[in-house]
């Protein structure tokens, strides 16, 4: 759904950058600081900071003693952290971002980087052990750490390779000059590169040809990170509140995956989702009743392609309130209809529920009577009122996830409107304008005359339907751990003296559109410290709403708004983008973003594109682009044109084609996502994780590993039927013709890549397990034998594996995990084969297989000439082998 209407956007593109410039000189010449008392305790160092000259008040008066605590907490991480040592400040909260323990064996001395400082003034640098080499420096730079203001700069090697700090729309690696990333939620639309999004990861990975390390600062404050290689190369925090908490991570100087499983154990490996959530979504803003709704999921049955999961956006709201139907448009009965249809064909159903609830005092509106009664809202400044903002349905509060009983609120709310027995039975949920977004423009003094000029809620303009046309033939609750409070009297949260420099109009301030900085929780924390972690918070709330309703159940939820940490419990969709190709190209980087850097696997951008008009070539690529993206969604704006895949010939045909493609990958992924939950190695990942040494790939987004062995390289220009793709010095396989094509470290071009084909490539060395066709349903699929494709590496062998479990639950009473291996022409499958799939591994395929074997043996036992084949110009050998998947078993050709 668009967060903001076009409307608004000329006034938004023109306010960027209102800050004003600060001469970096004049930051370097700040007196810094002076480290005394330096204690050492086994993995332990701590210091006070004392001001080290005369101050220089940039941005308000210098603090003069800080504290600073350095902790090695694992052989691969050390926690530095400064503070001030007079007051307390906000830090994010453990309930929200829980901070992983020490690890009491570690010690400076079996650490994998140290931590090294100068006393005077205060500099610190953190480098390889082994190596010495620096990967972190405030060398010259001193720290300044101010009331509303906080500098913290590290030198970086010349043309870095940095990735991360997201959410943004640049490229996957960085630009490293005059470059700019703000973290400030914000509902974005359309919004140009360079500007702050919807949500916040502060954390970069840096690789160089020695090794990838990374540096996450867990701080939720507004920010600006500066990267500049003016004169020399820099990247610089400018942060407008709580403390430098930092956590460096060694990586590894070989495999970059290591640094992303170091990222997993601070804020956690992401959830698993129902297996149906890999299945195609389709959703759209602006289906007009329920009839088109109901249209929509026969329409894409009867052009035969697979539709998993109907979405529907705030349309079916009564006027846009959150847990209500509209009774003419969305009558309950006809949607209850739809949910049954759904479910009874093995298809599922997602509904849109925003945070802001109408403020609607004294009319009967029970989420907002509930919640008043239960004093669940934020509070306004200075004042026990809940602050009014204006949203959707008109003004509204919001809820303070802070606030120890909003999860209940919550979950009843979930329990009522969703109720199987009586509501919308719906099996995922989809949260969007979490930033919080307000439509009130600041000052919103008078939300209910911006309400009105703003026409919200909008009016209907569709007719109203028929209402009897035929259609169809107790979770944990978060700890409102009570913040000892945070002494803001003296700060102007408004406005505070540095502004970060890619904020929105609205004269640059931080409160603009959204709940005003200084709106009250519960507990005392104002939003000027923890607007960037609302989206998570109400995340974490509908999860928990989510698995009440269906207790044990795994559950998908969708978010907009993320913070460090979201992963562990929603996806992600890349919010409100353009259907053009810029957009569609740029969405690779958004997902590799997400996916192999935050830690938020499910991940995907609005297929087609969401505003603007699609056209036919652009829908057919984007849906076979899609495809890779571990959530797949086709949606887009009310005032676009529509573009479910059975619109064009073309598109449907692009679909199928690619869906049978996806269908069949997907225990593929699905393991990749249950290795991640075990310890964070992304599904997604970039050329380079694969190929650290090779510097050609570094810069690569518009190629990706779908899983880690599936490369996928889709064309990037409209009307162009070929692309020009990098193929590493490797073996790699074509997925449609399992023919070897042989990488020669060279960006080569693919040539006659039609409308709807996609080009896919198997990486050597792996052992693939594939469903043997797709279907139209994942309840169809997991009753589908398997295949697997056995793509040897250069060195001849391969291997893989295959998680399966009932694909629903949170806690499995039993799963098979398979493993392959494949050498010296045999492949040996074993494992433990505790989940009854019910079905059998059909055949076996062996690719690269130079020359027709004389025999095949199964368990040692010969197969008969009629039960294998071989393919010369494929170079394939093909068993079928027809034996029960529930134990292990070998294959082998002489
Ligand atoms: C640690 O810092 C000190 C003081 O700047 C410096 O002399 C020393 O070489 C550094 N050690 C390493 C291993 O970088
Ligand atoms: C850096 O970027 C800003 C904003 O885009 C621009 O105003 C400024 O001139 C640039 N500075 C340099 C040195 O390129
Ligand atoms: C680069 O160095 C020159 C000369 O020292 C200085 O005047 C200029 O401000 C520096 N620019 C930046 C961005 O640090
Ligand atoms: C579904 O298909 C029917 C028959 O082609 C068509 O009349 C209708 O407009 C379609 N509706 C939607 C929402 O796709
Ligand atoms: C709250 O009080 C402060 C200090 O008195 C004042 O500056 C601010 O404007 C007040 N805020 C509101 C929303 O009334
Ligand atoms: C920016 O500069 C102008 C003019 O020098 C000054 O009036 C204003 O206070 C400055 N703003 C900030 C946020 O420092
Ligand atoms: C692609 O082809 C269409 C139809 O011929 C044309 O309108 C469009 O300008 C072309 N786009 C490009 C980038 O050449
Ligand atoms: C498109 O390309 C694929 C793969 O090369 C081929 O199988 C298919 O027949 C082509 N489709 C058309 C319509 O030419
Ligand atoms: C606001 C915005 O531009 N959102 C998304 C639009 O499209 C790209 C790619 O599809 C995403 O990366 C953006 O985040």
């Amino acid at each position: 759904m668009v967060g903001m209407k076009p409307a608004f956007l000329a006034l938004l593109l023109c306010g960027v950058a209102l800050c004003n410039f600060t001469d970096p000189n004049v930051l370097d010449a700040c007196p810094g600081y002076k480290a005394s008392h330096v204690t050492t305790r086994g993995a332990q160092l701590t210091a006070d900071l004392t001001l080290a000259g005369k101050a220089c008040n940039i941005f308000g008066p210098d603090i003069e003693q800080l504290k600073l605590e350095v902790t090695y907490e694992t052989t691969t991480r050390i926690h530095v952290k400064i503070t001030d040592a007079s007051s307390q400040r906000y830090e994010v909260p453990e309930s929200v971002l829980p901070r992983p323990n020490a690890d009491p064996s570690t010690s400076p001395h079996n650490a994998e980087i140290q931590f090294n400082y100068t006393s005077s003034p205060f500099a610190f640098s953190i480098f390889r052990t082994q190596t010495k080499e620096i990967l972190f420096s405030t060398a010259s730079h001193p720290i300044i750490f101010e009331p509303q203001y906080l500098r913290l700069k590290t030198n970086l090697p010349a043309n870095p390779n940095v990735y991360g700090l997201g959410e943004h729309t640049d490229p996957f690696r960085l630009p490293t000059h005059n470059y700019t990333r703000t973290m400030w939620s914000r509902d974005a639309y359309l919004v140009p590169g360079e500007t702050n999004l919807y949500g916040n990861h502060p954390v970069y990975f840096e690789h160089r040809p020695t090794g990838t390390h990374a540096v996450f600062l867990a701080n939720s404050n507004g920010m600006d990170i500066k990267i500049d290689d003016t004169n020399s190369t820099s990247l610089e925090y400018n942060v407008i509140g709580g403390v430098l908490d930092f956590y460096f991570l060694s990586g590894s100087e070989t495999d970059p995956i290591e640094v992303a499983r170091q990222y997993a154990e601070i804020v956690g490996t992401p959830a698993e989702v129902p297996y149906w959530s890999f299945g195609l979504h389709q959703c759209r803003f602006g289906y007009p009743d329920y009839i088109a709704v109901s249209q929509v999921i026969t329409n894409y049955s009867a052009a035969g392609i697979p539709l998993e999961t109907m979405w529907t956006d705030i349309d079916y709201m009564d006027r846009r309130r959150i847990f209500t139907v509209d009774p003419q448009y969305f009558p309950l009965d006809r949607m209850r209809e739809i949910a049954d249809y759904l479910h009874s064909h093995d298809q599922r159903f997602v509904l849109m529920t925003d945070p802001a609830v109408a403020y609607l005092p004294g009319e009967g509106y029970g989420p907002f009577d509930r919640g008043t009664q239960d004093d669940v809202w934020l509070k306004a400044a200075n004042d026990s009122s809940p602050f009014l903002g204006a949203v959707w349905p008109g003004v509204t509060v919001f809820p303070d996830w802070f606030n120890s009983k909003t999860q209940d609120y919550w979950t009843k709310e979930f329990e009522m409107f969703y109720s199987p027995a009586t509501g919308l039975d719906i099996d995922g949920a989809w949260i969007d304008m979490n930033e919080p977004s307000s439509f009130c423009n600041f000052p919103c003094t008078d939300p209910f005359q911006q309400a009105r000029d703003q026409q919200l809620p909008p009016p209907r303009t569709a007719p109203v339907p028929d209402p009897n046309a035929p259609i169809f033939g107790q979770p944990p609750s978060v700890q409102a751990s009570l913040q000892k409070r945070v002494d803001h009297s003296q700060d102007n949260l408004q406005s505070p003296p540095y502004c970060p420099s890619r904020m929105p109009a609205g004269g640059g301030m931080l409160s603009d559109r959204t709940a005003y900085v200084d709106a009250v929780h519960a507990n005392g924390l104002v939003e000027y410290d923890t607007h960037n972690i609302y989206g998570t918070m109400m995340s974490t709330a509908t999860h928990n709403a989510m698995l009440a309703r269906r207790p044990g159940l795994r559950t998908l939820v969708i978010t907009r708004s993320t913070f460090a940490g979201a992963g562990t419990r929603v996806g992600k969709w890349l919010g409100d983008n353009n259907s053009d190709w810029p957009h569609y190209t740029s969405s690779i980087a958004g997902i590799l973003g997400m996916a192999s850097v935050y830690q938020v696997p499910m991940v995907g951008a609005d297929i087609c594109g969401y505003a603007g008009d699609t056209t036919e070539t652009l829908c057919a690529r984007w849906a076979m682009l899609g495809a890779f993206y571990p959530f797949m969604r086709d949606h887009n704006a009310d005032t676009s044109i529509s573009q479910e895949f059975y619109r064009w010939p073309l598109v449907t045909q692009a679909a199928k084609n690619v869906l049978d493609i996806r269908y069949r990958l997907i225990d593929y992924i699905y393991t990749a996502l249950h290795q991640a939950h075990l310890d964070g190695t992304p599904i997604i990942q970039p050329l380079w994780y694969q190929y650290p040494k090779d510097a050609n790939t570094f810069p690569i987004d518009l190629q990706f590993f779908f899983g880690s062995s599936i490369l996928v390289s889709p064309v990037t220009e409209e009307n162009s039927t070929s692309v020009s793709a990098y193929f590493p010095k490797d073996t790699f396989y074509d997925f449609q013709t399992l023919a070897p094509y042989e990488g020669t470290g060279n960006t080569v071009t693919l040539e006659n890549v039609n409308f709807t084909s996609i080009p896919v490539h198997i990486r050597g060395g792996v052992v693939l397990p594939l469903r043997e066709k797709s279907t139209m349903t994942t309840t169809q699929l997991r009753e589908t034998d398997f295949e697997l494709v056995v793509a040897p590496g250069t060195n001849g062998e391969a291997s893989g594996a295959l998680y399966v479990d009932d694909g629903v639950s949170v806690t499995q009473k039993s799963a098979t995990e398979a493993t392959f291996n494949f050498k010296n022409s045999e492949l040996t499958v074993s494992g433990k084969f505790g989940f009854a799939a019910g079905v059998d591994v059909a055949r076996v395929r062996f690719l690269g297989v130079k020359s027709s074997p004389r025999s095949v043996e199964l368990n040692g036992w010969a197969v008969e000439k009629g039960s294998f084949s071989y393919d010369a110009t494929s170079q394939v050998l093909t068993v079928n082998t027809g034996i029960a998947f529930k134990g292990g078993f070998s294959v082998k050709y002489t």
